[in-house]
Formats: C-alpha cells, structure tokens, sequence
C-alpha cells in the first residue's frame, strides 16, 4: 500500500472540510440535540460520498474495484474517471453542488462512475430505475428540480434517450440529457463531437474535477419511496446517515477486501446501494460484480467465474436461482452469504437456501426511508428462518404500536414506528404526506405490521399501507388506478393484490366498465397503460371485470373483500 496513494497525490481523510450545510428547501433536518447526539455517539463520522471513493483509491489503488462484462475497473481508475466525468458534467451541462440530477441506468460501471462523478461535484443523484416510465419520471423530475437526466439510448430493448427527452420537454428544470453510450448525441453538430462514444472514452483526455467541498448534513443522494399513494416520494439521505448504515451493514455482512458482490437486483435500489451494497464494498475496498443477466445461468455462471462471495436477492430471483439447473451444476463454493429482503422470504424457501448454495442465509428487511434489520451471520438457524433480523443500531428506535399508537405487548402483533441515525425525519418536499406518514416525535410509520421479540428481532407479519409488493418492487394501488381510469371504457377500478407462490403478490385491476363497453382484451389495457407512462412492473397481471366494487360499511371500496375474491379472469395474456 502506498502512502501517497500511489500517485503523488495526498491521501484524502474523507471528512469533508468544515463548510457550512446546503440549505435544500423541502429537506426535514433532524433536530440539532439529536444530530448531536448522533456524532458524539461516533454514528456520524463527517465522512462523504466522495471521501468514501478517494480513500479506497489512495489505499488499494490496484484492486479491482469494478467487473462488468470483459472490462474492470481499479479504485484508481474509477477514482480518476469520476474526477473526469465531473469536469465533463460541470464543464458541459453546469452541474453545480446541490443541484439534483436524475440518474436512470441499468448494472454496468458507469452508474458507479455517474454516482461517484455527481459526488464529487456535490450534486445529488436522484436514484431511478431503468423499469421507470414518463408517469414516474416526469413526477420525480419535477419534485426534484433536476437539471439533467443520465441515462442510456437503449435499456432492455426500450428507447430510454426517447424517453429522457420527452421528460425534458415537459420539466422546465430539466436542461439536458446525458447518454453515457453516446454522450456527443446532444453535441454532435454544435461541438463536431462523434456519435456513438460512450462517457468512459469521452472523459479520459479531460483533467480531473477537484472535489468541492460540501457538509456531511447536505443530501448525498435521493432514493424513491415505493409509495403508498399516486405519486412516488423522494427520500433525501444525508452523507451522515448514509454512510453510517453502510458502513455498519459492511460491519454486520462481514465484509473485507476480499469480498466479491454481485449485484443482480437493479442497482439503484436501496439494498443493492446501502445493505451493504455498492458503498458497502467501496468501504470495504472488494470488488463489485455487476450483470444485467439475473437469470440462474448468468447469475451463477458470474458467482463461479468471479469467485463471488455475498449476493442480494429478491425472494422471486432466488426461488429462480434455487429451482435452476445450475443450483446444483455451478461451483458456488465461494458464496458466503446469500441476502434475501424486499419482501417477505416464506419459511419453506428459507429452509432450502443453505443446503442449496453451502453458504449462509442472511435476511434483510429494510426500507429506502432508512431502518434495514438484518439476521447476524452467527445467528442461529431458527433465528434466521423465523425472523427478519435485528436493527443495524443500537440508536435505532423501533416501537410496536397498536392503531392508537400505544406500545403492544413483546411478542403480539403490531405496527413498526421507528426513528433513528440513518432514518429520515420526512420525505422530500411533501409536507402533507409527512404530517401522516410520521408522529409528531418523528417516527416514521413504516406500515409494516411486525412481531418484535424480547431480544428486538423483528419478524415482518403483514401490512397496515396501501401498497402491493410484487416480490420486492413496491406498487401504490392508487396510481394504477389512476392511470385505468383515464380509460374511456373503465368507469370504475380498484387495484389489489392477490396472493402468488413465487412473487408474494400478482396486481389485479378490478374493473368496472362504462355501460355498453366490451371488455378490452389484456393486451390492450397493457399498451394503454404503457403510452401512458406506467411503469411495466405496475402494470397489472391481472383483470377482472366486475358488475360492482364492494363498499365498506362506510362506503369505501371494500379493499379487502376484492383481494381475498378468486381470481376468475384474464390473465398475462
Ligand atoms: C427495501 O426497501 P423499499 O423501500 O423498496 O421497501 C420497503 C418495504 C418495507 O417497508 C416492507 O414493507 C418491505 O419493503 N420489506 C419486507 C422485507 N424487506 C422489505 N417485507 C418483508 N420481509 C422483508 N425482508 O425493500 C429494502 C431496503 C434495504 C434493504 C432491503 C430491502
């Protein structure tokens, strides 16, 4: 290891210089006690995003840092490619430190580079995912003021340039969009640049952006919340609070240098960033495999190929793996830890999942909003099959409340409160959300209904919110409403879920037509959703055209009679 990283360059401390915050209008800060409290206790260091990638560079300048595909990437190189990407996104399209900037692409390196670019510049990435559609871009891009979109011309087969310039021309915000494949596609004719390089060759002639300074209190990056009403919520993460839950995830996940994760889940989703994620491994300095491919063939053929030694999944991904042939042809011998969370990991899987890859089951059950519990790789079996884990902090406070929000008996059922060092106090810019969304005292209402035992494991038994969640990808019923009834032949619609063996949950859309309408075939509804701007994975999987909704006692659609009804219709056609 090299003291002056390598490159005559000073070693960085990764804490940020004494600046003071950004003020960013619409963030909830924690109260300054707690924030106190919160760095005397040692949870908040003062380290950066930024600061977290110039250490691991200046002390493993040689490890790999990065795989995708043939090509990989040294802390060193990505460390001096993020400075050039910066001078490119601050030189070209005025990046400046606070400003927001919408991030949608899919596993490959220069989402890291992107992230680590944006770091430097102290602009905020916001975290979409490639499945995002106009309906959730446009509503994002304008809560969040962005100023430009990174993105890639094709994703999965679909037209995401397209895409991000229709978003551009109905947010005034928005000034520009970036393709990291073809970053001269804006500049071609003004600047003679050539069509078709992508960011990596774009910025290697350039100088290297200087870091600008910011707070740890500023906002790192923006996360989505799976929301429980018609619009997605932003979620702010501090460099404080961020970097305090990866570092201790990297902790309890038993990472090191020799760590190898890969990442099959989308990338910028909380867990495969944070739990412990891309950062986690950055913090740890391993290596960070990423594939597009999670099928069982490409998943596991990367685990054998790169000796990978921890993996997030989904439970629906890992079912996939477990009941693949390459479960049992692939040489898995160098996993350690398999994380299943996102959603509900059913006992029976559970049982099969250490015999099936000879490694350690560990379960997450976390939120973008912040709380991630996790079982301990030393936990005992039943610990690990039975229950979601245990709080990564000791300053995580979880209550267990009835609908009166008073504390439940340890052991009866109830909803998870919590509040804490890397648990936000509300959601960016939605005041009106907040006031129900948290208490008074700043616990956030999870809506999630949990046991808690005398040790505090949580075991996750059910749902208070709105909301559906298809095998970890959160849907609010409301917005695919919304969307069916702009439907000339729906005159009525509630969305629920119904219960499926490998996703937890299907969407079904319970449809009420106009009178005299045909039932318009699935196919049709799918292509009406998707022009428009629904997301695909909202789009239901289901549809039943019914006489009537069932209303409650007090004339609401009675939610629960629909998703216990069976399921008597059309399905993915
Ligand atoms: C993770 O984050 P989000 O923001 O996509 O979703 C959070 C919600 C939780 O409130 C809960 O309803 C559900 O997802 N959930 C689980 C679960 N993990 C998350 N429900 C049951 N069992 C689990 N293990 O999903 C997320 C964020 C960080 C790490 C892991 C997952």
């Amino acid at each position: 290891m090299s003291g002056d990283g390598g490159a005559g360059r000073p070693i960085p401390t990764g804490l940020a210089d004494a600046v003071a915050p950004l003020p960013i209008d619409g963030v909830v800060p924690y109260p300054p006690e707690v924030a106190a409290h919160y760095r005397a206790a040692g949870h908040w260091t003062g380290a950066t995003l930024d600061g977290l990638l110039r250490e691991a560079a200046a002390q493993e300048p040689q490890q790999v840092a990065v795989i995708d595909g043939e090509r990989a990437l040294s802390y060193r190189e990505l460390d001096e490619l993020a400075g050039r990407a910066a001078t490119l996104l601050a030189g070209r399209h005025g990046v400046a430190r606070g400003e927001r900037v919408l991030v949608q692409l899919p596993n490959v390196a220069e989402f890291v580079l992107v992230v680590f670019a944006l770091a430097r510049l102290g602009a905020v990435p916001v975290l979409t995912l490639p499945a995002h559609r106009r309906s959730d871009l446009r509503h994002i891009a304008q809560t969040a003021d962005a100023v430009l979109i990174v993105t890639r011309s094709v994703i999965a087969g679909f037209d995401h340039g397209a895409l991000a310039r229709e978003v551009q021309g109905c947010v005034p915000s928005v000034h520009g969009v970036l393709l990291v494949d073809d970053v001269d596609a804006d500049h071609a004719a003004s600047a003679g640049g050539r069509r078709g390089a992508g960011i990596v060759e774009v910025v290697r002639p350039l100088p290297e952006a200087p870091t600008v300074p910011v707070s740890p209190a500023d906002v790192a990056l923006l996360q989505l919340s799976g929301g429980t009403t018609g619009t997605p919520k932003l979620i702010a993460r501090t460099h404080d609070d961020y970097l305090y839950s990866v570092r201790e995830s990297a902790r309890i996940c038993g990472l090191g240098r020799h760590s190898r994760l890969l990442a099959a889940m989308p990338i910028a989703h909380n867990f495969t960033m944070s739990s412990p994620g891309v950062l986690g491994v950055v913090h740890a300095r391993g290596t960070l495999v990423l594939t597009q491919d999670p099928s069982p063939a490409g998943a596991l053929g990367l685990v054998e190929r790169h000796r990978v030694t921890i993996v997030p999944t989904v439970p629906p991904l890992v079912i996939a793996w477990l009941n693949s042939a390459q479960a049992a042809t692939a040489d898995l011998t160098s996993l350690e830890v398999v994380q299943v969370g996102g959603a509900k990991l059913s006992r029976s899987v559970a049982e099969r999942i250490e015999p099936a890859f000879g490694c350690r089951l560990q379960q997450v059950f976390g939120m973008a909003e912040g709380l991630v519990n996790y079982t301990r790789l030393d936990d005992d079996r039943e610990t690990v099959l039975s229950t979601q884990g245990l709080r990564i902090s000791p300053d995580d406070d979880v209550l267990v409340v009835d609908e009166r929000d008073r504390p439940v008996p340890r052991g009866t059922a109830g909803a998870l409160l919590t509040r804490g060092p890397y648990t936000i106090r509300g959601y960016f810019r939605a005041p009106e959300h907040n006031a129900r969304a948290f208490t008074p005292d700043g616990f956030y209402r999870t809506g999630d209904l949990v046991v808690e035992r005398e040790d505090g494991y949580l075991t996750v038994v059910g749902r208070s919110k709105d909301q559906i969640n298809r095998g970890g990808e959160k849907i609010a019923p409301e917005e695919v409403e919304n969307a069916l009834l702009a439907h000339p032949d729906v005159h009525d619609v509630s969305v629920t879920g119904a219960p499926d063996e490998v996703l937890g949950e299907r969407v079904r859309a319970h449809v009420v037509l106009r009178d005299g309408a045909a039932p318009p075939r699935a196919v049709e509804l799918r292509r009406f959703l998707a022009a428009h701007g629904l997301a695909t994975y909202k789009t239901p999987d289901v549809f039943a055209f019914v006489e009537a909704l069932p209303a409650t006692g007090v004339g609401k659609v009675d939610r629960r009679r629909l998703a216990s009804a069976p399921s008597t219709s059309r399905g993915r056609a």
